[in-house]
C-alpha cells in the first residue's frame, strides 16, 4: 500500500486547457485519497470545493504605487514557501512554465533541504511561443531543467521542448497526453433530446462549432472563412464558444461576409457540453497545438474534427477516421472536407462512433490520472506498489 501524499498544484485558474487538466488531476488525486492544495491567483473554474481533501489558498499580489507590474511570481513563489512549510508537502506540480517553474524553483531554493519535489507540465504556448521570444527563454529554459520531473501531453511539445527551447535532450521529458470526463462529454442523448437545450440553435440546419481563448494562434479567422465556403451550398450555422483579443476582429470579418444571421457568437461559458452535443462538426484551425484538449472534448461528444495538421492536433485528430486535418491556413481544403462530412451522412456517422471509441480507448481520465499518480511515485523515488 503506497502512502497517501501531499500534493501542492499551480495553474492558471481561468478558462484554458492547463487549467481544466490540472484541475482534474488535482480533484482525482483528491478522490484517490491524497490531499490536494491549489495555489492560484483565484480558484480554478472547474474545480469542487466541497471535494475532500481539496484545499485553496489564494495567491493575492500587492498593488503598490511603485509596483507598474505587481511581482505575482514572487508572490506565488512565497505562498508556495509558505504552503509547503505548514502543510508539509510531498511535491508540488505546476502546469504552464512561466511563471510558475521559476516560482517553484525560487520556492525550492528557499526552502532547502525541507523543499517539496517539483513537478512541470508544459503545455503548449509556454513552448512555442516564449521559446521564440528571448525576454522570457533563458529564465524559462533553467527553471524546467532544474524541475525534478518534467511532463508534455504530446510528442510534438516533447520535442518543441529539446528543439525550441533547447533543452538537452538527455533531460527526460515524460509524454502524458490529456484527457476527458468521458462521462461528462458525451454524445447527446435520450435525456438532452427532452431537456429544454441549445437544441434549438440552428433548427434543421447543420452546426459547426469553435472553442477557444479566441488568441491569433487559434486562427479563428479560418474557422469564419471555411464555414462562408459551407453555408453557401450545406444549410448550416455556426457556434463561437470563447472570448479573447481576436474577438472584435472576428465580428468585423463576420459582418463583412454578411454572415450575422447564422454566426452566434456564445461569449465564455462555464459549461459548453450542450452545444458540442448539437453540433454536427468542430472546427480547430490553428497554427499550433501543443495537443488540442478542445478538439477531444468535441471527439468525446461523437462530433468529427476538421482542423490543421502540422502539430500536436495530430496525435488527437486521426486524419480520414475521426475527422480530417489539412495544412495550416488552407481554408479551401478544410472546406472540402467540411462538406464532405456534412454531406455524407454515413460518412459522418461512421467518424462520430470513430471519435467516441478513440477517446474511450486512447484518452481515458483514469488511465492518464494514475499515470500522473505513478509518475509521482516515481519522482519522489518510491515503490510503483
Ligand atoms: O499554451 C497555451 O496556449 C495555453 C494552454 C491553455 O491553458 O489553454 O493551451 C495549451 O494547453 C492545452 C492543455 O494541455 C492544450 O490542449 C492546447 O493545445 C495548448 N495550446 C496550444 O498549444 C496553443
Amino acid at each position: 500500500m503506497r502512502r497517501l501524499l501531499r500534493i501542492g498544484i499551480s495553474c492558471y485558474p481561468t478558462y484554458g486547457g492547463s487549467g481544466v487538466i490540472a484541475t482534474e488531476i488535482g480533484m482525482a488525486m483528491a478522490r484517490l485519497g491524497h490531499k490536494v492544495h491549489f495555489l492560484a491567483y483565484d480558484v480554478p473554474r472547474r474545480l469542487d470545493r466541497f471535494l475532500a481533501n481539496i484545499f485553496f489558498h489564494e495567491v493575492v499580489v500587492q498593488d503598490y504605487p511603485l509596483f507598474v507590474y505587481p511581482p505575482y511570481a514572487l508572490s506565488l513563489a512565497s505562498k508556495m514557501v509558505e504552503v509547503a512549510t505548514y502543510e508539509k508537502l510531498d511535491l508540488i506540480h505546476v502546469h504552464y512554465a512561466v511563471p510558475h517553474a521559476t516560482s517553484a524553483y525560487l520556492a525550492r531554493q528557499v526552502l532547502g533541504d525541507r523543499a517539496p519535489k517539483v513537478i512541470t507540465t508544459l503545455h503548449g504556448t509556454d513552448i512555442t511561443l516564449v521559446g521564440n521570444d528571448r525576454s522570457y527563454l533563458p529564465i524559462t529554459r533553467f527553471s524546467i531543467i532544474q524541475s525534478d520531473g518534467i511532463t508534455v501531453p504530446s510528442h510534438f511539445l516533447r520535442h518543441a521542448t529539446f528543439d525550441k527551447l533547447n533543452v538537452p535532450t538527455d533531460v527526460p521529458i515524460e509524454v502524458i497526453p490529456n484527457f476527458v470526463d468521458s462521462e461528462r462529454f458525451r454524445p447527446r442523448g435520450e435525456a438532452e433530446e427532452r431537456g429544454p437545450s441549445i437544441a434549438t440553435i440552428g433548427g434543421s440546419d447543420m452546426v459547426l462549432s469553435h472553442v477557444s481563448n479566441f488568441r491569433p494562434v487559434k486562427r479563428i479567422q479560418d474557422v469564419v472563412r471555411v464555414f462562408e465556403i459551407v453555408q453557401r451550398s450545406v444549410p448550416s450555422h455556426l457556434v463561437l464558444v470563447g472570448d479573447g483579443p481576436e474577438r472584435s476582429r472576428i465580428e468585423a470579418l463576420v459582418r463583412e461576409l454578411n454572415l450575422e444571421q447564422k454566426v452566434c457568437f456564445l461569449g465564455k461559458q462555464e459549461d459548453f457540453v450542450p452545444v458540442l452535443q448539437r453540433s454536427d462538426l468542430f472546427l480547430l484551425p490553428s497554427e499550433s497545438e501543443s495537443f488540442g484538449l478542445a478538439a477531444l472534448e468535441a471527439l468525446s461528444c461523437g462530433v468529427p474534427v476538421v482542423g490543421a495538421k502540422g502539430h500536436g492536433l495530430q496525435e488527437v485528430v486521426k486524419h480520414g477516421e475521426t475527422g480530417f486535418l489539412a495544412d495550416v491556413g488552407d481554408v479551401d481544403a478544410m472546406a472540402a472536407f467540411a462538406l464532405r462530412v456534412l454531406t455524407d451522412r454515413e460518412l459522418r456517422e461512421r467518424q462520430s462512433a470513430a471519435a467516441r471509441r478513440l477517446v474511450l480507448e486512447k484518452f481515458d481520465q483514469n488511465v492518464m490520472t494514475n499515470a500522473y499518480q505513478d509518475y509521482y511515485y516515481r519522482i519522489l523515488g518510491e515503490p510503483a506498489s
